[in-house]
């Protein structure tokens, strides 16, 4: 088994900590906004190590949205990476966990379709776009059958 890896970053480690540790009934929110958070379970492409990735919860329907958005920094996350590498993840949504496959949306019309959604759910993720030179990268999750 592989081992566990702590995000270096303390705020991410304590939210995952406490969320996962409570069976998803603590810690299921961002900070002070309220808003819903996921845990996104998966493998570092470079250690193998199991990674938790605490991200805002945006659906479409059964489906997840995952966005890359680390505050509109510079550069991708490295979580992006790692789920380029390795596509099957598990999501922790409150008390569910699923198994599933991400993909990047790759499509435009589709990504402006999902993006409105992310924003809908969480609208920062705009202001981060907007600061930044890159393309904020769009996953969907979908279950695995
Ligand atoms: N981040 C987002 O991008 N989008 C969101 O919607 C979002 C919401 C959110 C809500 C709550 C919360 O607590 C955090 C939230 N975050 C959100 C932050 C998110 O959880 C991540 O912390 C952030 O996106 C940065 O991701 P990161 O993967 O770059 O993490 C850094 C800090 C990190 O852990 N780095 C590790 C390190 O040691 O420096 C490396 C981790 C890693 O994956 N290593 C790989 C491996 O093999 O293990 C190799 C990676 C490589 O390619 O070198």
């Amino acid at each position: 088994m592989s081992e566990y890896l702590p995000s270096p970053r303390e705020w991410v480690a304590e939210q995952v900590e406490l969320y996962e540790g409570s069976g998803g009934t603590d810690g299921l929110t961002l900070r002070d906004t309220g808003l819903p958070v996921i845990i996104v379970t998966n493998r570092g492409r470079k250690t193998g190590s199991i990674r938790k990735t605490p991200l805002m919860r945006v659906v479409d329907g059964k489906s997840y949205i995952l966005v890359a958005s680390q505050g509109g920094a510079p550069k991708h996350p490295f979580w992006y990476h790692n789920l380029k590498m390795e596509p099957n993840v598990e999501i922790r949504d409150k008390t569910e966990v699923y198994s599933m496959r991400v993909r990047e949306v790759a499509d435009s019309i589709e990504r402006q379709r999902l993006w409105a959604l992310a924003v809908e759910a969480y609208p920062p993720y705009q202001e981060y776009q907007d600061k930044t030179d890159r393309v904020i990268p769009v996953f969907v999750a979908e279950a695995i059958e």
